[in-house]
Formats: C-alpha cells, sequence, structure tokens
C-alpha cells in the first residue's frame, strides 16, 4: 500500500519538498519542529544530530530536519544541504550577544554551492519574552537587505504557542509553488 501510495505520488508529482531548520543552540528548532507538527509545545533536551519529520501544509508535502545546533555540531551541518530546497534559520530573539555568530553563519551558509537554490525563511523567535528584539531589528542585524542571490523572508513567532508559524508554512508552500 504504501508503496502503491509513493508510486502514485510520484506519477502526479506530489514529491515531498526538502526542509532543513539550523541555527545555534537553545533558538528553539525543534519545539518549532514539533509545534508544526503536533500544534503544541514539546519539552525538548538539546539536538545531537537530527530528527526529522514528514509535514503536509494542504497538499504539499515537506520533509523537515531539525539540525543540531551545538557549536561542535555547526561543522556538520553541511552534510544536510544537498537538495534542500527551504533553510529555515531560527533565530533567539533574546540571545542579542550571539546575532553576529548568528549572521556569519547564515552568510557562509548561503556561499554553500549546495543551497545555492534554496530559499531562507528567518524564524524570530521567542516573541513572548519581554524585551525580544523584533523581526525588523534582526533583520538589520543580519544584514538581510544584502541578500541578492536568495529569495528570503523573516517572520516574528513564538515557538510554545505556535504564533506565527501558520505563516511561515504559507509562505515555505508559496516557495515550492513558485518553482
Ligand atoms: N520563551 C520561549 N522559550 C522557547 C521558545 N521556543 C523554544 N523555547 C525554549 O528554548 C529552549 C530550547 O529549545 P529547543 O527547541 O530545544 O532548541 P534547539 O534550537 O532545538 O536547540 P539545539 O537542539 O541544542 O540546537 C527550550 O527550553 C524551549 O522550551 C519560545 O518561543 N519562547
Ligand atoms: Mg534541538
Amino acid at each position: 500500500m504504501g508503496f502503491l501510495l509513493t508510486k502514485m505520488m510520484a506519477v502526479f508529482g506530489d514529491r515531498e519538498h526538502k526542509v532543513i531548520v539550523v541555527g545555534l543552540d537553545n533558538a528553539g528548532k525543534t519545539t518549532i519542529l514539533y509545534q508544526f507538527l503536533t500544534k503544541e509545545a514539546v519539552h525538548t533536551s538539546p539536538t545531537i544530530g537530527s530528527n526529522v519529520e514528514q509535514i503536509t501544509v494542504r497538499n504539499t508535502h515537506f520533509l523537515v530536519w531539525d539540525i543540531g545546533g551545538q557549536e561542535n555540531l555547526r561543522a556538520s551541518w553541511y552534510s544536510y544541504y544537498c537538495n534542500t530546497e527551504i533553510v529555515i534559520l531560527v533565530v533567539d530573539s533574546t540571545d542579542r550577544e550571539r546575532l553576529t555568530l548568528t549572521k556569519e553563519e547564515l552568510h557562509r551558509m548561503l556561499s554553500h554551492e549546495d543551497l545555492q537554490n534554496a530559499a531562507v525563511l528567518i524564524l524570530a523567535n521567542k516573541q513572548d519574552v519581554k524585551g525580544s528584539l523584533t523581526a525588523a531589528e534582526i533583520s538589520q542585524i543580519l544584514t538581510l537587505e544584502s541578500i541578492t542571490t536568495h529569495s528570503w523572508h523573516v517572520q516574528a513567532c513564538c515557538a510554545l504557542t505556535g504564533e506565527g508559524l501558520p505563516a511561515s508554512l504559507d509562505w515555505m508552500k508559496s516557495r515550492v509553488v513558485a518553482n
């Protein structure tokens, strides 16, 4: 049955779109992945390696890889890049000290040839925390306006309540439909 379904999906062009979720440790990547999937805030622990889940948005299927963001794991992010259509960069909007590091990681990532055709969604997470930076402030610090090589979008969100995440999925869907 599964085989038949896979064959039918291939015939009708209803393929899976690969998405990777990156960002520094503690940004909220795993919380976002499971909020996408279950519409609930789950308890997480730091990701060693990755989690992968299929998420469907009105008949569009995404295979979403949530990759651990600890320093020693960042060097292997590139091994997930091949065939990625959308990169979700999760930012902890309260972590002002490490935004420069996030900016460096973002620009390094975008220069990788395997991500040449990928679109980038920047999620300004933890908007529920008082004093967090706004999406516009994060956009400025990450110098998003200077990115002309990739399609990008910035979205404020809160992974605990799910606020901002439906709009993010809509943008992801619009990107893959456009291509
Ligand atoms: N206040 C608040 N806390 C959040 C939010 N999103 C995630 N957190 C918390 O931030 C912590 C880290 O969340 P994770 O989702 O595990 O972070 P991660 O980016 O997957 O971290 P690594 O796996 O180490 O790379 C957890 O305690 C979450 O509950 C949010 O929107 N608001
Ligand atoms: Mg994680």
